[in-house]
């Protein structure tokens, strides 16, 4: 099955902790690195009062279940430190499964595909930059990013992710 995931740093040292992230997401068997995003510096989306992210989106294969995935993301997160305070509050790094395969489910715990990821430009711009001819629940992200304000979405030139070894 296909696999997005989105990561999101806003604390410490945000870019070596996306790429500390893509390394050992990649550590363990049963998911298969297809290619990384751009880095994109972007201003925060709700909650309170924080500093700005660094967002990327990976592709991967994979012959895990979603619940395994998640289980990988949330030991990532805790991994790099992440305490969870505030919903929506800052944090070192948060890695989301924006869908995998074409499974759908509501489960708050688990639900697929990423509820809100049609909605944020901080996911689709870098997601349709690594996969132009990208589709979220039937609908092409260039399409899903027509309607919606990119101007908080900034290519970081600079930053570069390497695949992870
Ligand atoms: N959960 C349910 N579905 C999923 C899924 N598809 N992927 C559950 C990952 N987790 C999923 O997440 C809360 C619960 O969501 C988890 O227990 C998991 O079982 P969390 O990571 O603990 O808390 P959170 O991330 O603060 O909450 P939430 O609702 O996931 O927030 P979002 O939607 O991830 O938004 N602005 C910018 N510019 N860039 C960002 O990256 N990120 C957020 C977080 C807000 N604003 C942002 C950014
Ligand atoms: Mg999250």
């Amino acid at each position: 099955m296909k696999v997005v995931l989105a990561l999101g740093s806003n604390l410490g040292d945000r870019f070596e902790t996306l790429q500390g992230a893509l390394d050992s997401l990649f550590d363990a068997p049963g998911l298969d690195f297809v290619a990384v995003s751009p880095v994109y510096e972007t201003d925060p989306v709700g909650g309170p009062e924080q500093g700005p992210y660094l967002n990327a989106v990976v592709i991967a294969q994979t012959t895990l279940d979603p619940w395994t995935l998640l289980e990988r993301a949330q030991g990532e997160e805790d991994a790099f430190g992440r305490v969870r305070t505030e919903r929506w509050g800052a944090r070192t790094l948060d890695v989301d499964l924006i869908m995998v395969g074409d499974v759908v489910s509501d489960d708050p715990r688990l639900t697929l595909p990423h509820p809100r990821a049609h909605e944020r430009a901080f996911v689709l711009v870098p997601w349709l930059r690594v996969d132009p001819d990208a589709v979220l629940s039937g609908r092409r992200v260039a399409d899903l990013l027509t309607g919606l304000d990119q101007d908080y979405v900034r290519l970081r030139t600079d930053l570069t992710l390497q695949r992870p070894i």
